[in-house]
């Protein structure tokens, strides 16, 4: 399965918008809330040095893409609907959409830093809705989400472990398991809010709640884009330390900013990759007036201001933020090929801290089951199974399966 990134936030700050930039794909944008009602999955891609460089060999990438030895390592994207406030009680279209998200292991929270949009999306004008509210109403939003799906089998939980002694960790983890959340994770969130583990039924609503919100910081971290900062107002954009205070990453995004570049990088009217901070124009002549005009705002007011569009940066940040690395795993360790002979075919994202029979389990369940060692392909050591990984390490996998 491969890492996945939820893109949230209220109605109308253009989630869909920095989707369709991040992916390639296309979905509806428009300046109104509940434009996504269901939801857009897609694409995006992480740069890495490609070991195909360091071997000296042409690669044959087959789940990314290798362009002269940067390697694109996919993540996945997750475009829902907009969550208002007291979703959670049914407001808006609920939080029911959500549930597409229980596999994402992190949030890009799209928020409109120049305050056009109100709390429900609607616009509002130009700096009329303080940003700092739409963070505070996600987390709860997110946290009422995660109390439900808990909430779902706390009586039957409880039951068991008050009655036939049951750990709780392991009953809950069980039930927890989509959202990636392990008993050691249900343990340090009891210790936290300081309730009984053995009494589960005494817990009171506001512990559990308690409970919930430190369960969804650690499934779920979040970074936010700060986004539309084409239009928003200097001022405005100060707001993002405020945030930053609450201990949050924060990224400056225009998101329609790298959709236009990247969509007149693709007809060859400017060059411009993902993440650079300035675009050349080639056809001039295929330009009109009205479109240098736009091209120049974003230079002016994008670029040059904030070094980039961010909308790159935010996915590195999340993958960061996620510690991640990326590892290469291939069948034949001398020529760094997969069954069919693609030379170092995939790309895999694993947690910083992963082991060689993690690695296994990712490529498939089998081959975790018959692990037997696994080869490091640059320095042609066997490894054992609690080898730690390093980033773009290459490993080939024996196993008896
Ligand atoms: N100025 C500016 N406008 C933006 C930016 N990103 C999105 N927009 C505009 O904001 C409006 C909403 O964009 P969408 O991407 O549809 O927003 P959404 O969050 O997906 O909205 P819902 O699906 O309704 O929840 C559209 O008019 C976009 O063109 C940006 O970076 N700058
Ligand atoms: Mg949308």
């Amino acid at each position: 399965m491969s890492m996945q990134i939820g893109i949230v936030g209220k109605p109308n700050v253009g989630k869909s918008t920095f989707f369709n930039a991040a992916t390639d794909a296309h979905a509806e944008i428009a300046n109104y809330p509940f434009t996504t009602i269901d939801a857009n999955r897609g694409v995006m891609y992480v740069s890495k040095p490609c070991p195909c460089k360091q071997f000296n060999v042409k690669c044959t990438p087959h789940n990314s893409n290798c362009i002269d030895g940067t390697r694109f390592v996919p993540i996945e994207a997750i475009d829902v609907a907009g969550l208002v406030p007291d979703a959670c009680k049914g407001r808006g279209l609920g939080n029911k959409f959500l549930d597409d998200l229980r596999q994402a292991h992190a949030f890009i929270h799209i928020v409109d830093a120049s305050g056009s949009a109100d709390a429900e999306g609607n616009p509002c004008g130009l700096g009329k809705y303080d940003p700092i509210l739409d963070v505070d109403f996600l987390e709860k939003e997110i946290t009422y989400w995660m109390n439900d799906i808990i909430k779902k089998s706390w009586e039957i939980i409880a039951r068991r472990c008050e009655l036939e002694g049951k750990k709780i960790e392991a009953m809950l983890s069980e039930k927890l398991t989509g959202l990636g959340i392990g008993e050691q994770h249900i343990y340090s969130a009891i210790k936290k809010v300081g309730v009984d583990e053995s009494n589960p039924s005494r817990w009171t609503d506001e512990e559990l709640i308690s409970f919930s919100e430190y369960i969804r910081k650690i499934s779920k971290p979040m970074l936010i884009a700060f986004n539309k900062c084409d239009i928003a107002t200097d001022e405005q954009m100060i707001k993002a330390d405020e945030i930053r205070k609450k201990g949050y990453i924060v990224v400056p995004t225009s998101a329609e900013s790298e959709l236009a570049l990247s969509n007149a990088a693709k007809k060859g009217l400017i060059y411009y990759k993902p993440g650079d901070s300035d675009f050349k124009i080639l056809k001039e002549s295929e330009l009109n007036e009205k479109q240098i005009k736009a091209l120049e705002y974003i230079r002016s007011h994008v670029l040059q201001k904030f070094g980039c569009t961010g909308i790159q940066k935010c996915i590195e940040e999340a993958v960061k933020m996620l510690d991640l690395i990326v590892v290469y795993p291939v069948e034949d360790e001398t020529h760094l090929t997969d069954k069919n002979g693609r030379i170092l075919p995939d790309a895999h994202f694993v947690k910083k801290g992963s082991t060689a029979k993690d690695l296994a389990y990712k490529v498939h369940t089998d081959l975790g089951d018959h692990f037997i060692r696994a080869i490091d392909a640059r320095t042609k050591r066997i490894i054992g199974a609690d080898h730690e990984l390093k980033d773009g390490d290459v490993i080939r996998i024996v196993s008896d399966a």
